[in-house]
């Protein structure tokens, strides 16, 4: 068991784009063991390696309410399936406190590696296309209060930098 930190916006190492995984080895094999126990533990539902300063293709989600239903995408390709989308109020580990409505396309298809480094395609909607899509961003360097108004963006960047300056 091991707790990764968490990296806070408006951090700048949440803007890297992150490089594809060469080999799903040992080395990822513990990666993705401790960014579950980082996720379960804060407790989230989705949680991208970018989150935890490891600029590699990487997330975990687990949507269920008890841990059932772990997931992992490695080097995640999505096609969006429908351009209809679809408003929810997001959240991040990264924007802690802070929920704001994004909207996305609603059915996307996803082909990528899982834990065991085998590759797979599925069709998702509702959360977890809504989770896979937010997460998928984190990889390339974007968050979910970039969809927001420069004013709303702006009103948390204040309020997490005044929040990071009274913990230090
Ligand atoms: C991404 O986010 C997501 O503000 C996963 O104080 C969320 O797990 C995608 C969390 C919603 C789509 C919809 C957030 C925990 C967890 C907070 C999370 C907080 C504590 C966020
Ligand atoms: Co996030």
């Amino acid at each position: 068991m091991a707790l990764l930190p968490i990296l806070e916006f408006p951090d700048p190492r949440l803007r890297k784009v992150a490089d594809p995984v060469a080999a799903v080895d040992d080395r990822v094999k513990t990666l993705v063991d401790n960014m579950f126990d980082t996720m379960y533990a804060a407790p989230g539902i989705g949680l991208a390696a970018t989150q935890v300063d490891v600029h590699e293709r990487i997330i975990v989600m687990d949507i269920s309410d008890n841990q059932q239903a772990p997931r992992t995408f490695i080097n995640p390709k999505i096609a969006i399936l429908d351009e209809t989308l679809g408003e929810y109020d997001e959240g991040c580990l990264s924007v802690p406190g802070f929920y704001e409505t994004v909207n996305r396309p609603k059915r996307i298809s996803v082909t990528a590696l899982d834990k065991e480094g085998e590759r797979f395609t599925e069709e998702l909607q509702g959360l977890m296309a809504i989770c896979l899509q937010h997460e998928i961003d984190h990889l390339d360097g974007k968050l979910f209060v970039d969809y927001l108004s420069p004013l709303k963006r702006q009103r948390i960047r204040g309020k997490l930098e005044k929040a990071h300056r009274q913990r230090a």
